[in-house]
């Protein structure tokens, strides 16, 4: 923390001491007159260990009370995600404890939804009403017209209350919105995901490739630190982005692909790679299967028909195919991570999992490792009551190769009723207005429902339209589920709270079990508080609990992660190989080997809206942190300079975006630059808050999820590809 921020840090941290009492209002300024405010006697300087959540990484971390107030975060060296360092947001972390923008008690809307209106009530009273709406709708239509959204570890609990209610239907935005094309390209062509942490060996790689995987800006922890190494290493680093990224900078080739053509760049390298007999043969042949039809499918795609596609020259294709096929097995194309683009993105992950069978780096060093886990057994729970209509979320299995629950899934059948409607939706630490495409859509949903949800920690746009608003204790206050994480290196790590809450807000898994209670399912939480739940666990796992409390982490023994480590070989495809041909895709009436269809372009004096990652924020749920915010407190639209002189833009002057639907953004500072096309703007995610309650964030900056009213369905999966929205500018008067 510079000094700037440590001297706001200091005032904000004094500023906490709230005295105003309120009986309605709007989201966070009722404070309930028996405030607890954390003012405790305590001297001198304490470090407990927990894990960071201001992402979903969860690195180990130190945090450290100083005179009885939380003071510092750190990384914790135990932690092999971390190596004991943590990003800039996990450091800034402790701002959300002082962020003066929290939820405060429990509230139940007063009006109507939209109108916010709000009556402080107890937490008996709150969980009450919910109990009580959500006893009326299972008699009305069944339990599984209940509905979870829910993102990150702390939604454990509520996920156990929901299942023993009776619904399969809980859902979170990593699948759909997300990762989940990667998951299903690699699952087609591997038999398994990448999953997260990704399994990626970075740090071996000798040649590493991204494609829009901006690492640096995207600020993973373990593969930012891996990305630097490698680089120190002097890896050959092959960056495809439509913007020079800060990872770009660091590339031997940097290659300005125009936006939603990468899968033509990658099968030309692969044509490449195959026609000039580069690729690992003994790999292909003992493992591969569909081989021949892949390589003719493939003659098509020559570097010079990817060139007008791509606008990458042929020479650069294929000098950076032969780069992957020098350094093989130990190059890396990156899978990815936030792939929902264009709606071809499952094909175009599968493409890109096939070129890194290419390269026969499955389970070989600088590739793909196997990630291992410790052996942590679950609390012993009864049974969960079987679903008899199962989930909602993909009737007629028209997605069939969706493996996790589409939460737009759940929003269309709340929209329609089809195959059965959907009344209440517990919103569990998920803005769904900045994550889900087309906020309209999800407000015509959540009109739909007798009951609406709400649990976080700042008034977030989704919180406006709820009916009850739970307020949480954020990470450090509480404690959260073991992570048994899979990774390189086993290990368990523990969250548990460093300081009180500074007034009514309560931990998830309090609140699951009270609900759960209320509920009638009291059964199905036998502890009687989590220490007790997470010392069953770990002790019969056979480990020191108190040991886990004191280190944070347990490490378990390192065991063979690579194939000739001792990793069995084993596909567990369908076939039992590779599969460069998918008999699976065939048979449900897709292109068994991905076939490339041209993007589709926007209104003419339109531009593609590009969006991405800061290095010091998290999606829209940091942007009240006094910490983080003070190191950047708006984005900026990235407009390239030929463009900005023709549109009369100014550096640093504000505009508003029109997109092709009409739809206006908020004011957004322009920033001219070289580093962008001429065909596509980009900006930060998470900006251009419209909760009047985010005092520090409100109207700062613009919305990219504002502006992404169109949005492709992946029709292998069900994904929302969100790259295809176009955006003219607009004068700001
Ligand atoms: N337009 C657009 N949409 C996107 C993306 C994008 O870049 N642009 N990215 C996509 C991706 S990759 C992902 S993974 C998803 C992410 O989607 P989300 O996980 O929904 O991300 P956020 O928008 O940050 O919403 C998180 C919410 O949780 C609240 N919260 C934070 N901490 C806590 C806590 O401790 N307890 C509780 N109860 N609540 C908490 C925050 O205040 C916030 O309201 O979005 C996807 N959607
Ligand atoms: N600091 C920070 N780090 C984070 C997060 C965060 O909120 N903050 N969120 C985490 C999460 S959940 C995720 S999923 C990841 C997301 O991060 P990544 O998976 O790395 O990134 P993407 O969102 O896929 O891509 C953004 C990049 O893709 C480029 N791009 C856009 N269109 C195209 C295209 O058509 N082709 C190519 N080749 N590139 C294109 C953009 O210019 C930008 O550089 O970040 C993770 N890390
Ligand atoms: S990557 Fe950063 S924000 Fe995410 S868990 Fe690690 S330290 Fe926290
Ligand atoms: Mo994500």
């Amino acid at each position: 923390m510079n000094s700037l921020s440590r001297r706001k840090f200091l005032k904000i941290s004094s500023a906490t001491v709230v005295t105003a009492a309120a009986l309605t209002g709007t989201l966070n300024t009722i404070v309930k007159s028996a405030d607890k405010i954390n003012q405790k006697q305590e001297k001198g300087i304490r470090k407990i260990p927990t894990y960071c959540d201001i992402c979903f990484w969860k690195c180990g971390a130190i945090a450290y009370v100083k005179d009885g107030k939380l003071w510092k975060v750190e990384g914790n060296p135990l932690d092999p995600l971390s190596e004991g360092r943590l990003c800039p947001r996990g450091t800034g972390g402790v701002g959300a404890h002082y962020d003066k923008d929290r939820l405060k008690s429990p509230l139940i809307r007063k009006s109507h939804r939209g109108e916010e209106k709000w009556i402080e009530v107890t937490w008996d009273e709150a969980i009450d009403y919910i109990a009580e709406k959500m006893k009326k709708i299972k008699t009305n239509y069944g339990p599984e017209a209940v509905a979870l959204f829910s993102h990150g570890i702390g939604g454990n609990f509520f996920k156990h209350t929901l299942k023993a209610y009776g619904s399969p239907n809980i859902s979170a935005p990593s699948f759909a919105q997300c990762r989940g094309p990667r998951d299903v390209g690699f699952r087609l062509t591997f038999g398994e995901d990448v999953s997260s942490p990704e399994r990626t060996d970075i740090r071996n790689s000798k040649c590493l490739v991204l494609i829009g995987s901006h690492l640096g800006e995207n600020m993973h922890n373990t593969q930012v630190q891996e990305f630097a190494e490698v680089i120190e290493k002097d890896a050959s680093i092959i960056v495809v982005d439509p913007r020079y990224s800060i990872a770009a900078s660091k590339a031997k080739y940097y290659l300005p692909i125009k936006p939603g053509t990468d899968l033509a760049l990658i099968l030309a390298w692969m044509n490449v790679i195959v026609n000039e007999n580069l690729y690992d043969k003994e790999f292909v042949e003992n493992y591969g299967f569909g081989f021949e039809q892949f390589a003719s499918e493939i003659q098509q795609y020559t570097p010079e028909w990817a060139y007008p596609e791509t606008t990458i020259q042929p020479d650069v294709i294929r000098a950076t195919a032969r780069e992957m096929a020098l350094h093989k097995p130990a190059t890396l194309i990156h899978p990815g991570r936030h792939v929902t683009w264009y709606g071809d993105d499952a094909q175009r992950s599968r493409a890109i999992a096939m070129l890194n069978a290419l390269m026969g780096n499955w389970g070989r060093k600088g590739g793909f490792y196997y990630p291992q886990s410790m052996d942590v057994v679950g609390y012993p729970y009864p049974e969960y009551p079987k679903s008899e209509r199962g989930k909602v979320d993909n009737p007629d299995n028209k997605y069939p190769f969706a493996h996790e629950t589409i939460t737009t899934g759940i929003r269309e059948a709340t929209l329609t009723g089809n195959p059965y409607p959907v009344k209440g939706w517990l919103v569990y630490a998920t803005n769904l207005l900045q994550a889900l495409p087309n906020e309209e859509e999800t407000i015509k949903a959540i009109q739909n429902l007798d009951l609406m949800v709400v649990v976080d920690v700042i008034p977030s746009e989704i919180a406006g339209w709820a009916d009850v608003v739970l307020p949480e204790s954020i990470y450090l206050e509480r404690h959260d589920d073991l992570n048994v994480e899979w990774f390189r290196d086993p290990f368990i790590a523990i969250r548990q709270p460093i300081v009180d809450p500074p007034n009514d807000q309560k931990p998830n898994w309090w609140m699951a079990k009270k609900l759960a209670e209320k509920l009638d399912l009291g059964h199905y939480f036998p502890w009687k508080n989590i220490d007790e739940y997470l010392e069953n666990r770990v002790t019969n796992s056979g480990y020191d609990y108190n040991e886990l409390k004191t280190k944070g982490i347990i490490r378990g023994e390192k065991q063979p992660i690579y194939f000739d480590e001792g990793v069995p070989i084993e596909f567990p495809t369908p076939t039992g190989k590779v599969e460069f041909y998918s008999l699976q895709l065939a048979q449900a009436g897709f292109d068994p080997i991905p076939k490339y269809l041209k993007p589709k372009e926007g209104p003419p004096g339109y531009f593609r809206l590009l969006y991405g990652r800061a290095p010091v924020h998290s999606f829209s749920r940091t942007q009240t942190n006094p910490v983080l915010m003070d190191m950047m407190d708006e984005n900026e639209v990235w407009v390239n300079t030929d463009v900005a002189e023709r549109y009369g833009l100014e550096n640093g002057k504000y505009v508003r975006l029109k997109n092709q639907d009409d739809v206006v953004s908020n004011k957004i500072k322009v920033r001219v630059t070289e580093r962008i096309r001429t065909d596509c703007v980009y900006m930060v995610h998470g900006f251009g808050h419209r909760s009047r309650a985010l005092s520090s964030a409100y109207l700062k900056g613009a919305s990219d999820a504002q502006l992404i009213t169109k949005y492709e369905v992946d029709p292998l999966m069900g994904g929302t590809a969100m790259n295809v929205n176009f955006v003219t500018f607009e004068a700001e008067v």
